[in-house]
């Protein structure tokens, strides 16, 4: 530690830090502006504490002169989405951006660690500018949903505060909530899924409810009166069910009805 100028090692990592969570940020309103969607919530970053950094050093046989190559998480930031599926989609427009390099991926949701922790992380190689010109530094990127990080934060704060030293029984329902915590998860996507199917279907019919009536009024154009309001009647009979095949139904007969009129008009002139 003797001889290193913590102020002056640390300041590309300030720097990275601070440029990331900008990126981050900006992409997460340009996503809800382009498709009112974003797989990111909110996020975080930080430096690692100098205390942390030579614990971590000291744990993984690290010397001081290979701190900038044997610790990759001196850069953190961390990203926070609603829902799992969110995770894979940003993992995959991280490894797709040109301004930095994806060295490697850890994936503890699908392999969680055995404390219960669940997270994607992405070790990323970042150029970034400073005074005496352009520096690559280390990042990790920490990816995980809102539950996730609600269960890692007091988990980490426990761990902190009592330094590896938690009692078994703590452990064990640590894990128990960590359990609760996936379980959320799941149950939070199983909602989604259930809203974006009954959007898909609003959508449908009122994409159907419009093609009717747009039809019945082109009936009434080429003075189909009789056949236009028998339609109408049909429609209003039943345009409150979720029927979408009474829909399609209604709007084939129409069409046809539409096609008649046509060829009746052509044999006329
Ligand atoms: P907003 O819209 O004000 O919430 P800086 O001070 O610029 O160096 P920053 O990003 O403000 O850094 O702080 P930090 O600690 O990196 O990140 C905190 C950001 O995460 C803040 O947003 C918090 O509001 C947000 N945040 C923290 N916990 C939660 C949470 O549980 N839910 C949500 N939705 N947001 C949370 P901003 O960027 O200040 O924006
Ligand atoms: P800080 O500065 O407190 O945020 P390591 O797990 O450190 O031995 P590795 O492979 O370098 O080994 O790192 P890993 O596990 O990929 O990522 C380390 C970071 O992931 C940790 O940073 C945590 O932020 C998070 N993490 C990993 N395991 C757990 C866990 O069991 N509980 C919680 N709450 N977080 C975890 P640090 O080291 O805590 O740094």
């Amino acid at each position: 530690m003797d001889g290193l100028d913590w102020k002056k090692f640390l300041l590309p990592y300030e720097q990275t830090v601070e440029e990331l969570k900008v990126k981050f940020k900006t992409l997460r309103g340009e996503l809800k502006s382009r498709e009112e969607y974003s797989p990111i919530e909110f996020v975080t970053g930080r430096v690692k504490k100098i205390s942390s950094i030579l614990e971590k050093a000291k744990r993984l046989n690290v010397p001081m002169e290979q701190l900038e190559t044997g610790i990759e998480d001196i850069a953190g930031i961390r990203i926070m989405c609603q829902f799992v599926e969110d995770i894979e989609r940003l993992a995959e427009l991280i490894r797709q951006r040109e301004d930095m390099t994806l060295l490697y991926e850890k994936d503890y949701i699908k392999n969680k660690k055995p404390s219960g922790y669940r997270s994607y992380h992405m070790i990323v190689e970042y150029p970034v500018q400073t005074a005496l010109g352009m520096k690559r530094v280390l990042a990790e990127v920490q990816i995980r949903t809102l539950a996730m990080n609600f269960w890692a934060t007091i988990e980490h704060s426990l761990n902190y505060k009592y330094r590896e030293s938690l009692p078994e029984d703590v452990i064990k329902r640590l894990s128990k909530a960590a359990e609760a915590a996936y379980l959320l998860d799941q149950e939070m996507s199983s909602i989604r899924e259930e809203i974006v199917e009954s959007q898909q279907l609003f959508e449908d019919k009122s994409n159907m409810v419009s093609r009717v009536l747009n039809g019945i009024q082109e009936l009434y154009f080429y003075r189909r009166v009789r056949e236009a309001a028998q339609f109408q009647l049909r429609f209003n009979e039943h345009w409150e069910t979720d029927d979408m095949w009474f829909f399609k139904e209604l709007l084939s007969d129409i069409d046809e009805a539409i096609a008649r009129a046509k060829k009746g008009q052509q044999d006329e002139s």
